[in-house]
């Protein structure tokens, strides 16, 4: 198998958090793609994923599945065991819904923000910007504000739970975990104040599946190139 993506972008790294609990990290082929030159939005890479985002899977026989949450499925149900999708009707159906959910409340929104409210990738990617939202400071805002509120929800869903979604770390909380890395990339933090989701966060950052993903670091070069 072979991975299109970017080591130390949020997407990419949910990916980076399956492989590594499934325990099929030396099963995929890390394909870099250069985000920062606006790789993604050249045909080539179109022609694999015409919504022009990492992540990309491509099976040997040549097969491409884009969408982290349909690679997810897809990896974690190969072996038949699957421990981040649900096992049962009703824990898949918590966990689409609260993952869906993180991304509609928080990685959609900040993503809206970190492109029209920062220099988000840099230059090569204007040319691909919507020309009717650029520069549009109350877009950015409101899904600022977006931001804001989705931290809030999940602050209070975890209120007195554990984990996001069921009783143990499924999709719906990598959702929301790389949710918050993007957020805090684009100087979005969680406040002092959301301590459920903070206490969340910290608990989730140490486990094996998080800690070990292969390749987390945001690349020096790339770090550089937005002048970080
Ligand atoms: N809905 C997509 C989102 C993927 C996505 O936004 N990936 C980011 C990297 S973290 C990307 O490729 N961004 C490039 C861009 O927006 O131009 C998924 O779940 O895979």
């Amino acid at each position: 198998m072979k991975m299109y993506d970017r080591s130390g972008f949020p997407n990419p790294a949910r990916i980076r958090i399956v492989l590594s609990g499934k325990g099929l990290d030396n099963d995929v082929e890390f394909v870099p793609v250069d985000l920062i030159a606006a790789e993604h939005k050249q045909q080539a890479f179109l022609d694999k994923n015409p919504s022009g985002v990492v992540p990309v899977l491509e099976l040997d026989d040549g097969t491409l599945i884009s969408e982290a949450t349909a690679i997810t499925e897809y990896l974690d149900n190969l072996d038949g065991d699957p421990i981040f999708t649900g096992r049962t009707p009703l824990e898949k159906g918590l966990i689409h819904m609260m993952q869906r959910r993180a991304e509609a409340m928080v990685n959609d929104p900040v993503g809206i923000y970190f492109h029209h409210g920062t220099p988000g990738l840099g230059a090569a990617l204007q040319a691909y910007k919507s020309p009717e939202w650029q520069g549009r400071s109350d877009w950015a805002e409101r899904n600022r504000q977006a931001v804001e509120a989705g931290m809030r929800y999940f602050d209070h869903v975890l209120e007195n739970r554990e984990f996001v979604a069921v009783d143990y770390f499924s999709m719906a909380d990598i959702t929301v975990f790389a949710g918050l890395a993007f957020a805090e990339a684009a100087g979005l933090s969680v406040g002092e104040e959301l301590k459920n989701l903070r206490a969340w966060r910290a608990r989730v950052a140490e486990l094996p599946s998080v800690k070990n993903r292969t390749g987390q670091q945001f690349l020096a070069e790339d770090a550089r190139r937005l002048g970080f």
